[in-house]
């Protein structure tokens, strides 16, 4: 789709800025979304101005050809690329309380791998502590079995994407400090199983990405 590509604009979030208090409070939204997402679309416009090789690529695709690029821009576009695309994918993993419960195939997915939902976010909330600095963590696929995985910075798996969650200081320093934990604890009531569960049914009917 045209408008998913160069010239990158930050859409709107899909709910009110204040539609994930008291989990996620309102200027933490506005800050994360109006100046840290924006920052990334303003440099990966930035860089593919100067690249117009590269205008006719979703975020996505310019992630996955990123290591094919020259030294030089390899980073830059891994960078605000994945900036770009994993902001989006977090924003568009939440929602506004109770954002509801795994469903379906993806329901059944998580109970054949993880026992039960509940051993599941434990799992979920040990990985997003676990990394060390600024990243992710994040719910993929792979050939069939849900997993857990972490990635540093704004890299990207190469799994298929379910869940982000972003556990970057910006993410929550307004409100929890330092405390990643009480941030986590908070951020599970607002992610949105309903579209997680979507995501992972997508697979099942060979829709990838
Ligand atoms: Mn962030």
């Amino acid at each position: 789709m045209k408008s998913e590509c160069y010239p990158f604009v930050n859409l709107p979030l899909p709910y009110a800025y204040n539609a994930l208090e008291p989990y996620i409070d309102e200027k933490t939204m506005r800050l994360h979304h109006d100046r840290h997402l924006q920052t990334y679309i303003n440099n990966l416009n930035a860089l593919l101005k100067e690249n117009p090789q590269l205008q006719n690529y979703t975020p996505d695709q310019l992630i996955c050809i990123s290591g094919e690029l020259p030294c030089g821009l390899r980073t830059e576009i891994r960078n605000n690329a994945g900036g770009v695309f994993n902001h989006r994918f977090f924003f568009a993993g939440l929602k506004k309380a109770p954002s509801g419960c795994p469903s379906g195939a993806f329901e059944t997915a998580i109970g054949n791998c993880y026992g039960s939902f509940e051993c599941f976010c434990d799992e979920l909330k040990k990985a997003a502590l676990s990394v060390f600095g600024s990243g992710y963590a994040w719910v993929v696929e792979e050939c069939g079995k849900i997993g857990i995985v972490t990635t540093p910075n704004q890299d990207t798996p190469k799994q298929y994407r379910l869940l982000a969650v972003d556990v970057w200081e910006h993410a929550y320093y307004l409100k929890h400090y330092n405390k990643r934990a009480d941030y986590i604890d908070g951020l599970m009531n607002v992610i949105d199983w309903g579209i997680v569960s979507e995501r992972y049914e997508k697979i099942h009917c060979g829709k990838r990405r």
